[in-house]
This record gives structure tokens, C-alpha cells and sequence, in this order.
């Protein structure tokens, strides 16, 4: 059974990710900044896998490194890694948005992805075997209005992902991107500092994905036989027609 890291892996896309691909046995390394959600989540899904866990902050390029190469050795060969680590921080129009804002964004979403790519595609070139699904979005798609260096972040993961796959042919490693649209999660929550209110209302009146939807999509992708590679995969809930658009009731 292929191991699977997932980074981001407490809560939401990552978090349903986790779920499933337990459900289906694939030893799991969860990785996330909260040990205490780690801790849980090790207890709940070890009863149905192997599961070990990786506290870090993806910011951290050090620690990446070390507590990748820090897995004991039934963890260590990483046949999938699940680039999920990623949010939102403000929604503000260029001129007055955030530095703070845009560092968190740049450096989870973008930096992050890379610190953790880096630490593993070594084992996947030497091995000419490995599977990397980068969590991108519609946002990486096309821009909305105030989304300008949320859409950037995520548009540099559709291009890093093209660049992977690209740099990484020679070595048969699959790259890919599953890019879902408007998905309930805390993800609002994070963007707008902890005003459900206004997290609440950017779901309401129809139905938006749930992060199960979107982890399904992960698994279609990683059970395919190995000459398939699903390079690129963008999904919305009905409702939704792109960023703006959404038939609310
Ligand atoms: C999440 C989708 O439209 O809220 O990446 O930016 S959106």
C-alpha cells in the first residue's frame, strides 16, 4: 500500500483527506502545526491504518527538512504527497490590503509547498516513482476582485505544478493539481480573523462543496493505474459557475 503525507492535514481538504484515504488503509504521515489535533487524529485513524505524525509549520524551511527526514523507517519511502497546506488571510482591495496578509499567503501557499516538495522529490527521483497532488484552487484559475495575492498565490501553484511536471518527466514521477472552488470548510473563517458571520454568509443559500467532494477527488486521482496521471482538475459545486457567479437562492 502506497504511503501518503498530507500536509495541512487538521483540518478541512486535509482533513477529509486523511479520513478517506484511512478508510481505504493507506498508511498515512499527517502533518500539521497543532500537536494536540495531530495526537487525536493519530489515535482516531490508527485503528484503521498506520498512522504517523509531523508537526511543523510549513514557513519553517528547517524544520521541513528535518522532520521529513526525521520518519522512522516504515514511514520513510513516501510514495504521494498531498501539497494541501494553504489559506486565505484577508480580502482587501490592493491598495489597502495587508503586508502581514500577504506574507502568510506567499509564504504557506507558495514557499511552503516548495519547502515540503524539496524535501521529497530527492526519494522520488531515486527511486523514478512518486505521486505529488498539489492543492491548488479556482483562484488559481482566474482573479476576483479583492482575491489579487490569494489568486497570485494560488496561480503560482498552477504554474509550480506545470513546472514539476515538467522538470520531473525523466524521473516517471506524476504531478498534478486538484482545484476546487468554493469549499465549506474554515477557510472564510481564516480569511475574515474569526468573523463566522461573514465566513458563514459566503456558503449560505445553496449548496457549496464539502471537503469530503474534494478528497474524493483526491482519491480518484491517486487510484489510477500508473500510465494515467490526472494532470489537472478543477472542481465546483453546481451553484458555482466561476469565482463570482454563484446562483444563491
Ligand atoms: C478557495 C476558493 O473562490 O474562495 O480557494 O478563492 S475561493
Amino acid at each position: 500500500m502506497k504511503t501518503v503525507l498530507i500536509t495541512g492535514a487538521t483540518s478541512g481538504i486535509g482533513l477529509a483527506t486523511a479520513q478517506l484515504m484511512a478508510q481505504h488503509g493507506y498508511p498515512l504521515i499527517l502533518c500539521g502545526r497543532n500537536t494536540d489535533k495531530l495526537s487525536q487524529l493519530q489515535m482516531e485513524l490508527g485503528a484503521q491504518t498506520a498512522v504517523t505524525t509531523l508537526a511543523f509549520d510549513v514557513r519553517n524551511k528547517e524544520a521541513v527538512a528535518q522532520k521529513i527526514k526525521s520518519l522512522p523507517a516504515s514511514f520513510a519511502r513516501i510514495d504521494v504527497l498531498i501539497n494541501n497546506a494553504g489559506n486565505a488571510h484577508g480580502l482587501d482591495p490592493i491598495d489597502t490590503g495587508s503586508l502581514d496578509d500577504w506574507d502568510a499567503m506567499m509564504d504557506i501557499n507558495v514557499k511552503g509547498l516548495l519547502y515540503v516538495s524539496h524535501a521529497v522529490i530527492p526519494q522520488m527521483k531515486e527511486r523514478k516513482q512518486g505521486h505529488i497532488i498539489n492543492i491548488g484552487s479556482t483562484a488559481g484559475k482566474e482573479v476576483y476582485p479583492n482575491g489579487n495575492v490569494y489568486c497570485g498565490s494560488k496561480h503560482a501553484v498552477d504554474a509550480i505544478t506545470t513546472g514539476m511536471r515538467l522538470d520531473l518527466n525523466p524521473y516517471e514521477i506524476r504531478v498534478g493539481a486538484v482545484n476546487p472552488g468554493l469549499v465549506a470548510t474554515n477557510f472564510s473563517k481564516v480569511r475574515f480573523k474569526g468573523d463566522t458571520n461573514r465566513a458563514n454568509k459566503v456558503y449560505e443559500g445553496y449548496q457549496p462543496l464539502q471537503p469530503e467532494d474534494v478528497a474524493d477527488a483526491i482519491l480518484f486521482a491517486i487510484t489510477r493505474p500508473p500510465h494515467v496521471n490526472i494532470a489537472d482538475l478543477t472542481m465546483m459545486c453546481t451553484a458555482q459557475a466561476s469565482s463570482t457567479i454563484v446562483n444563491k437562492s
